[in-house]
């Protein structure tokens, strides 16, 4: 053999091409096992049948050479065979083949197997003296087993190119550049082929192994370089299966392109009576009147299950390419159900948190309210006066208006207790109370400022109308007798009236002032009234 021979060189080149993408793919296997496998079985059939070439052109030895020849019809065969299981593999990427189909595609290549190896006795595929004698190529001539396998090969050739064909017409846009790849490619390969029959079988090179190893290496380009979605399911195993939401690709007229299996679920589940094979079906036929458009918003979607209802939140996107050609449109639908029963759940919380904040804040009102009170009497305590009267003040500063104060002590009180008992003494301090209430202006504060004394502020009463009011409160005091148990009981006030601004800009001033005129009113004589005079000195207890 003469390897210097730039024919069988060439042959082996190609055979390197062919072994070299048969490993590529094979290693590649998991992207689609069924387009993958058949590819690398084309390359070993090619592969084969290029060596056989090589080892025919170049052998020294007229046996060898006629040998060789012989074997390049097997590979011929079985490359042929995987072509058409490649081509319909590439156009229908779930497909794998049933086991009686690679049987019969393994037939033919068995029996030219046979054939071949006995050509000698029976000259059916080469005959003549060259063939019967295995003595070099001159006498050859093409047995009818040799124009059947041709044919066979061509017939299964021209079959994968129409998959390949029909397969680039009907794609989707997204496959369409996939599929006219391997088209070209294949169609160039067979052209080859072709140009070296027109020649008539010559002596000449043939041009077939090399048109392969071009189409082949396209091949391998356009299956895994070219392609997003069908040649890669392990990724879309991964990415699209197994993931919780429902996923389905619609083409722009409205077919069903992909789904992943909650998709299949969520339409079986929606319609009953939807078609075995959804891939294909019309989108709008399954899902009725709840198709979203692209670009809305999200749409709420319920799914009457056997095991419930269910809740989806369904999403839609236009797929676009890099022209702007309009892919079709992918729906995500999200199970809801879940989070919005938890959300539902956390409002009814929330609803009942803020009802028990209320009822707190209601208590917690009801207790300063509470505390802000006498207990005996209900008037306001001396604290919350004390409290309140900060804010009169300001008021009055800020509007530039009187302030009334006016303080009371009963008279000989200690005799009422003493008389009557101390319990009779809490019921006049009530009674007391009482016409206080009566008697006190919308605005007042009445409040028990101690033991048996009164305190009222008067917002907006200047010293004549602050007097006029004390005056008022101890003539009916006066006159009112209290019921205490059957009796009646009677009792006079002493009252002190200080006003804002004149006796005293402060809470403390005023109190003092007041103080210091119902002592006044006690000095002389009791049941008395006394208005503060300003600028006179205070002679006061402390408060
Ligand atoms: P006057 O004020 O006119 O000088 O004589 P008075 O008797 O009222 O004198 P004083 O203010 O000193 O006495 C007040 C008495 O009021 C002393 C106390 O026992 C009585 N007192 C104070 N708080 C209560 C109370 O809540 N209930 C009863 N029943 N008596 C009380
Ligand atoms: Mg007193
Ligand atoms: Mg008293």
């Amino acid at each position: 053999m003469e390897l210097h021979d730039p024919t069988g060189i060439a042959y082996l080149v190609a055979a390197v091409v062919f072994g070299w993408l048969a490993l590529l793919t094979w290693r590649r296997r998991a992207h689609n096992p069924v387009v993958a496998v058949s590819l690398v079985v084309v390359m070993i059939g090619l592969g084969v049948s290029s060596v056989a070439d090589a080892v025919a052109v170049a052998a020294t030895s007229q046996r060898t050479a006629a040998i060789a020849s012989l074997a390049i019809l097997p590979g011929v065969g079985i490359a042929t065979g995987a072509f058409a299981c490649l081509a319909f593999g590439i156009t229908h990427p779930q497909w794998t083949p049933r086991r009686w189909l690679v049987a019969l595609l393994l037939v033919e290549p068995v029996l030219i197997t046979v054939a071949a190896m006995t050509n000698t006795s029976h000259l059916l595929v080469y005959r003549g003296s060259g063939a019967a004698g295995l003595t070099g190529s001159a006498g050859w001539g093409y047995g009818p087993v040799f124009w059947w396998h041709t044919a066979y090969s061509y017939l299964a050739m021209v079959i994968g190119i129409g998959f390949v064909a029909w397969g680039w017409w009907k794609a989707p846009p997204a496959f369409r550049q996939q599929r006219l790849t391997i088209l070209l490619a294949t169609l160039i390969a067979c052209a080859a082929n072709l140009v070296y029959l027109a020649r008539g079988f010559g002596e000449l090179l043939d041009p077939t192994p090399f048109g392969f190893a071009v189409a082949g290496t396209v091949i391998f380009y356009a299956i895994f370089r070219q392609d997003l979605f069908t040649f890669s399911p392990v990724a879309r195993a991964l990415i699209i299966d197994q993931i919780g939401d429902a996923i389905m690709v619609v083409s722009p007229g409205g077919r069903v392109l992909d789904l992943n299996p909650t998709a299949v679920d969520m339409l079986r589940g929606m319609n009953p009576d939807a078609p075995a094979n959804l891939v294909g079906a019309s989108a709008q036929g399954l899902f009725g009147e709840n198709i979203v458009s692209p670009g809305a918003q999200e749409t709420e979607l319920l799914v009457e299950f056997a095991s419930g209802r269910t809740e989806y939140q369904v999403r839609a996107s236009l797929l676009i390419d890099r022209y702007h050609r309009d892919l079709g449109t992918v729906f995500v639908a999200r199970d809801m159900t879940e989070a919005n029963n938890q959300s539902r759940r956390l409002a009814a919380a929330h609803g009942q948190l803020v009802r028990q904040v209320e009822t707190i804040e209601l208590l917690r009102a009801d207790l300063a309210e509470q505390a802000s009170r006498d207990a005996l009497t209900g008037l306001h305590n001396r604290r919350h006066l004390v409290e309140e009267f900060a804010s009169m003040i300001g008021a009055a500063e800020e509007n530039d208006e009187p302030l009334s104060v006016a303080l009371f002590d009963v008279d000989r009180f200690k005799s009422i207790n003493d008389h009557y008992g101390h319990l009779a003494g809490d019921a006049v301090l009530v009674g007391l109370a009482e016409l206080l209430g009566e008697q006190a202006p919308a605005g007042a504060l009445v409040a028990r400022w101690g033991g048996e004394e009164f305190l009222v502020a008067l917002p907006g009463a200047d010293p004549a109308v602050g007097l006029a009011f004390a005056e008022d409160l101890r003539s009916r005091c006066e006159r009112n007798e209290i019921a205490v148990e059957g009796l009646m009981i009677r009792c006079t006030l002493s009252g002190g009236v200080a006003a804002y601004p004149g006796s005293g800009a402060t809470m403390n001033d005023l109190f003092h002032a007041a103080d210091a005129s119902m002592y006044e009113a006690k000095n002389a004589g009791r049941n008395l009234v006394r208005l503060h005079e300003p600028h006179t000195t205070i002679a006061s207890r402390p408060l």
